[in-house]
């Protein structure tokens, strides 16, 4: 055992030998002499929890962020020992726990050395607020990588940096702004080939160093809870962030509407200007399916009113904009003005749901309305009467999402910018101080959300937008990136914050685009919608201080171009519902990183800027004013130009040239992109065929198509459509296969297949063994129209 004076010195206690080791079905309990219990439990053969009590002890075992409904299960648990360790074996991990120290040793069943503790678990008592400081310290070694943590705007890769979790209203921040908005305990190792994930369960303030202390140690810590953390592994990446998001939750799908273009301002009100706005987009043919309306449409900004005066007839409104085929979303903020005439107020402060100071009364800040009382969001009764708040605005009034802003919580004029440390929570029965429901709290404001817009909304689907989160939230909202600033610095920080949060189990994230604060020329906004279109979230939000921030705001070449990369959103409606579909069921992200794509490719490691969309389109914003191009890296393989269908070698940096309207976008041969027509809402049009773009490959391909009723339940009673195809190119041959699951009768007949790279010409083709007219082939276009179902089709040159 390492014994640091210097850290003793300090009050550091370490355990030290172990004297009882203890199984319990799936958990093993090693007690050491100085009452240092470490309780391991195997959930799956690579998802292993370790969590250490002190002075015999373990707390309630309570977690908001873990999913009830993860599924748990391995192959194979066996304990053994020999002179120095405890040996746990399970079908893909083997842990050894050191006699004489408690530490941890976690290798694959290789034998490859996958993570080590350092000093291990170790920890401080808190002599002032109780408790203990709990710490981890693990080896790290060169080279080796590090993903994740949320929001952090920081590089993607985090060696080197130290970070903090503490919900933080941070307007106008920067790059390395820390603490930010959000909180994901989460992060993702990669030591030569071999990721694993760690996600450190505790909502007090926890801090990472990524070896920014010590060069070859990383480690993390808390100022209480406990010491409880769950290693996740690989080797792939992708099994990491899948065993994360299926640990911590899915979301269900959401309406298909809600991955179409959003339009947001503070503010738009009176009806008059959101009808106006709305009446631009048709008119100008930029589609658009969400209008948001801030807080000023509301009563002296208290929740749940509405401003009669701007807004006289809300229904009426709502209604109309929807027949426009607008849906309406409305923020809603955590403070309840304190106003004895407001019912909201009331009914609060009657049944006590309010938080409270630790000597008795009512927490009180400043917000919008001014003072203001907080509804304590982690007691399951506020969160059903919170609920239940929402049946006028979303089944009386007809409202579709609601977005919930400033629930770090944010308190204005303040040190600190939130509540004092000492405000008491419920947390489900487990009262506790705000240093521990603090990071929490933004999370079960949306999660009561949700639970009231879902109720209300049955049975079309919600749509929640949250500001802050803590692991877990994906469960139950989408969420946006904050009070971002319009300058191309910005632009860098949204692409990785998006996909950092993808990385986070939070797929469904967007930024404001064009920034939030100040305004940007027409060429940062047409780059930045030329990156917001891939993100899951695509919304346009500023200030609205500084002028306006539509797409027709600067000039005509602009209000083109961002039409035109809408309208490409539009007909990848179905890839990226098929992205959301794999992230709803599988836990795979709907961005991908370009190290979470190739992690063998070390030349991956430190890139921030390319980053795969869905499964087989390779994006690259343009980051930089007055650029006619950009060098970038392209990942191994080959690759199509999006723009010209010329075949790229990857695997290297290139040159590549991207005028003003148009960014490098690369799609992966073999792949099979199915697009809609262009729509300016979703279910505008009915959809007449469903056309597949094909890349050609010399290889085999698997591609897939989700598809349902866009809307709704069925698709959970099977009533869906999943294409499943499989492409296998030849020197002259190419066949496509489908394999389909589902119930779901899509409204289209055909499938039309649009033949891209085809390296020759085609002189007979079968289409379910049966021979297809040549003359039917638009020889030009080479676009083959087949019955929506066939099961292979077959081309010969
Ligand atoms: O103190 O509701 O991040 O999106 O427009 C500012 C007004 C409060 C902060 C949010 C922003 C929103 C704004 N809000």
């Amino acid at each position: 055992m390492i014994i640091n004076t210097e850290l003793e010195q300090k009050g550091n206690q370490f355990p030290n030998e172990i004297k009882s080791v203890r199984q319990e079905v799936d958990t093993l309990y090693f007690t050491t002499q100085n009452n240092v219990i470490l309780e391991l439990t195997v959930l799956r053969d690579s998802v292993i929890r370790f969590r250490y009590g002190t002075r015999g002890i373990l707390e309630d075992d309570f977690s908001y962020a873990i999913d009830p409904e993860n599924h748990v299960g391995y192959n194979h648990l066996e304990l053994s020992e020999n002179k120095n360790f405890y040996i746990v074996t399970t079908a893909k991990l083997i842990i050894k726990i050191e006699k004489i120290s408690l530490q941890s040793k976690i290798l694959d069943r290789e034998g490859n050395l996958i993570n080590e503790d350092e000093i291990g678990f170790h920890y401080e008592e808190s002599f002032t607020l109780g408790g203990n400081i709990v710490k981890m310290s693990k080896r790290s070694h060169p080279g080796e990588a590090f993903y994740g943590m949320g929001d952090k705007p920081v590089h993607l890769n985090l060696r080197g940096k130290r970070v903090t979790n503490w919900a933080t209203d941070s307007y106008a921040f920067g790059k390395d702004t820390d603490p930010i908005y959000k909180s994901v305990p989460f992060y993702i190792g990669l030591k030569e080939k071999h990721a694993y994930g760690i996600f450190f369960d505790n909502t007090f303030k926890s801090s990472f160093d990524f070896c920014h202390e010590r060069l070859d140690v990383t480690s993390f810590w808390a100022p209480g809870g406990e010491m409880n953390y769950y290693f996740l592994y690989g080797p792939g990446m992708s099994e990491v962030v899948q065993n994360y998001t299926h640990l911590t939750g899915k979301p269900e799908l959401p309406p298909l509407w809600t991955l179409g273009f959003q339009q947001c301002k503070w503010s738009y009100y009176p009806e008059s200007t959101v009808k106006g706005i709305a009446q631009k987009f048709r008119d100008l043919k930029i589609p658009c399916d969400g209008i948001y309306l801030d807080i000023d449409y509301m009563d002296g900004f208290r929740c749940f009113t509405w401003n009669k005066e701007y807004f006289p007839d809300p229904k009426r409104m709502v209604k109309e904009l929807l027949d426009d085929g607008f849906k309406t979303i409305v923020i809603i903020d955590p403070g309840i003005k304190i106003d004895p005439e407001y019912w909201v107020y009331n009914e609060a402060l009657e049944n006590d749901y309010f938080c409270k100071r630790a000597d008795g009364p009512d927490m009180v800040g400043k917000v919008w309305p001014g003072e203001c009382a907080f509804p304590d969001y982690t007691n399951p009764e506020v969160r059903e009467w919170w609920a239940d708040l929402f049946k006028e605005l979303v089944h009386d009034i007809g409202v579709r999402g609601v977005w919930n802003d400033m629930n770090e919580p944010a308190v204005m004029e303040v040190p600190g910018k939130t509540f004092p440390d000492d405000v008491r929570h419920d947390y489900d029965g487990h009262p506790c101080s705000h240093r521990k429901a603090h990071n929490i709290y933004g999370t079960q404001m949306a999660r009561a959300t949700y639970e009231g817009v879902k109720r209300y909304v049955y049975p079309k689907r919600p749509l929640v937008i949250t500001r802050s989160a803590y692991s877990g939230a994906q469960r139950y909202t989408s969420s946006w990136t904050g009070d971002n600033v319009a300058t191309w610095e910005h632009l860098w920080i949204a692409n990785n914050q998006v996909q950092r949060m993808c990385l986070s189990g939070m797929s469904f994230t967007g930024t404001d685009i064009g920034g939030f604060a100040e305004q940007p020329t027409g060429e940062l906004f047409v780059r930045w919608i030329q990156l917001g279109v891939f993100h899951p979230f695509c919304r346009v939000h500023s200030s609205g201080h500084h002028g306006d921030q539509e797409p027709w705001s600067f000039d005509d070449e602009v209000t083109n171009i961002t039409r035109k990369f809408i309208e490409m959103r539009y007909t990848l409606l179905p890839y990226l519902y098929t992205a959301f579909y794999e992230y709803a069921t599988e836990g795979i992200p709907m961005l991908k990183p370009l190290v979470y794509y190739d992690q063998d490719d070390v030349h991956t490691h430190y890139r921030t800027d390319e980053f795969i969309f869905g499964n087989h389109i390779l994006v690259c914003p343009i980051l930089e004013p007055n650029s006619k191009g950009r060098r970038m890296y392209l990942a191994r393989g080959r690759w199509y130009d999006y723009w010209n269908n010329e075949v790229v070698e990857g695997g290297r940096e290139l040159w590549v040239d991207a005028d003003f309207d148009t960014i490098p976008i690369f799609v992966k041969e073999g792949a099979i992109i199915p697009r809609y027509p262009v729509q300016q809402y979703v279910g505008e049009k009915k959809i007449e065929e469903l056309k597949l773009d094909v890349y050609y490959a010399e290889d085999t391909i698997e591609s897939r198509v989700y598809e349902d009723a866009r809307d709704g339940y069925d698709y959970k009673k099977g009533r869906y459509s999943l294409r499943n195809f499989k492409l296998t190119g030849k020197a002259k041959d190419l066949s496509i296969q489908q394999f389909k699951t589902g119930t779901f009768e899509t409204e289209y007949e055909a499938i039309k297949l649009n033949l891209i790279g085809l390296p020759f010409r085609i002189k007979k083709i079968t289409v379910d063994n049966v021979a297809y007219d040549l003359n039917n082939l638009d020889k030009e276009d080479k676009i083959l129209k087949l019955p929506k179902d066939f099961s292979v089709v077959h081309m010969i040159g």
